[in-house]
């Protein structure tokens, strides 16, 4: 991330933006026609480990992290995140907020047995969530032994 070091003038000018509700973060737009969605397992399916996750996508490209180009980002997988992330922020990477920042359209999970859930958030070049967001639908499947 980022790191911007702000002379107090530009300062003063970016929390008059914020307060008259212009975002300040520059997040890349993502056009209306845009949808993330996870091809499967579908909501609600019984599967055994390890899981195949498909990641659907409509109205955008995907693209490699760190490279910029039109309409395009990348996938991440949030498993057993308990609250959706900060979507005016670049993601986190850890357990529960995986990056497929080499243009991957799946993966593979190994998850104990149980229910878990499953949701993506697109992404642009620099891992900040598109304006307007593009959320998947969060999906429950339940692991068997
Ligand atoms: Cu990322």
């Amino acid at each position: 991330m980022k790191t911007r070091i702000l002379p107090r003038l530009a300062l003063g000018a970016a929390l008059t933006l914020v307060a008259s509700g212009v975002a300040f973060a520059d997040r890349t737009p993502s056009p209306a026609s845009a949808e993330v969605y996870i091809v499967s397992p579908k909501d609600g399916a019984k599967v055994k480990g390890p899981v195949t996750v498909v990641f659907g996508l409509k109205g955008m490209g995907i693209a490699p992290a760190g490279i910029k180009f039109d309409n395009t980002g990348h996938h991440h997988l949030l498993i057993d995140a308990d609250a959706l992330a900060d979507l005016s922020q670049a993601l986190l990477a850890n357990e529960h907020n995986v990056h497929f920042g080499k243009g991957q359209t799946e993966t593979t999970v190994t998850l104990p047995p149980g229910k878990h859930t499953l949701q993506l958030v697109f992404a642009d070049y620099l891992h900040t969530p598109n304006d307007p967001a593009l959320v998947s639908k969060k999906i429950t499947v339940t692991v068997e032994k």
